[in-house]
């Protein structure tokens, strides 16, 4: 039985939009496959009320993170400009079912990326590279999910802040990072976490773009993971991350 994939893109897209978690998706399991079309359809729920795509997100490309939900392995998502949240801005905490933030970098793109690229050519399309910070959002209550379940939740994205950005040329393998809220340091890593090099997500995300359909073109933007196991969220906090040479960013959540 294939499954029903307006159904299940209903059932999510109300979730993200109300902020009310929903079970997770029962019955015999579904494939990737159509948990990428469950993602693309309730993602084109949001570009009919408006949204417009401004890249993607990789996920699970570190063993911090694989290790905290139980997946490994690797995953993407869709990014949308409602998504995006003002660096040093304002977040409201009721938007959200149980966010979580976690430490990332950003890839702008100035050229198209697609399929098998290397390393090189990966670099070759990025415009500039920027320290950010991802909240995740699972719809699924207690923020449980299978690979099949993130992958229809658009991989539990649903914010993003960015830092300055900087040059390409920046060598970005190893670079330092920290996680902090309310001024306490709440996680520590280093960008090699993402993958041994950030630039490999960037070669797998071509690839994963190619094989679900995704588009990855000038302008866009791209996620690598996040380098450490995510932080839950609360109203009334600062989050800022420090990276190594990239600078910082940060937000505060209202509740
Ligand atoms: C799934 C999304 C994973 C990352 O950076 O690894 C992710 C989740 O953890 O809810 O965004
Ligand atoms: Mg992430």
């Amino acid at each position: 039985m294939t499954a029903d994939i307006a159904v299940l893109a209903t059932k999510l897209d109300d979730a993200a939009r109300f902020a009310k978690a929903t079970a997770q998706i029962d019955g015999p399991p579904i494939s990737v496959d159509d948990a990428y079309a469950v993602q693309k359809a309730s993602i084109d729920k949001r570009l009919s009320r408006g949204e417009r795509i401004v890249g993607m997100k990789m996920g699970f490309t570190s063993r911090a993170k694989m290790i905290q939900m139980g997946v490994s392995d690797l995953i993407c998502g869709r990014l949308t400009d409602a998504m995006m949240a003002e660096d040093g801005g304002v977040i409201s905490f009721k938007k959200f079912v149980h966010p979580r933030v976690e430490p990332e970098v950003a890839f702008l793109l100035r050229k198209p990326l697609i399929g098998r690229v290397t390393p090189l050519q990966a670099l070759d399309a990025v415009e500039a590279i920027a320290p950010a910070l991802e909240i995740i959002d699972s719809r699924y209550e207690n923020f449980k999910f299978s690979l099949t379940d993130v992958v229809a939740d658009n991989s539990s994205s649903s914010a993003f802040v960015i830092g300055p950005w900087r040059p390409r040329d920046i060598d970005i393998a190893n670079l330092g990072l920290v996680m902090s809220i309310n001024g306490r340091a709440q996680a520590f890593g280093s960008t090699a976490a993402i993958l041994g090099h950030p630039l490999r997500s960037l070669v797998s995300a071509a690839r994963l773009a190619e094989a679900y359909g995704l588009d990855l073109s000038p302008g866009h933007l791209v996620m690598a993971g996040g380098a450490t196991a995510a932080s839950a969220l609360s109203p009334h906090i600062y989050v800022a991350l420090e990276m190594e040479r990239l600078g910082r960013c940060g937000f505060s959540v209202e509740e």
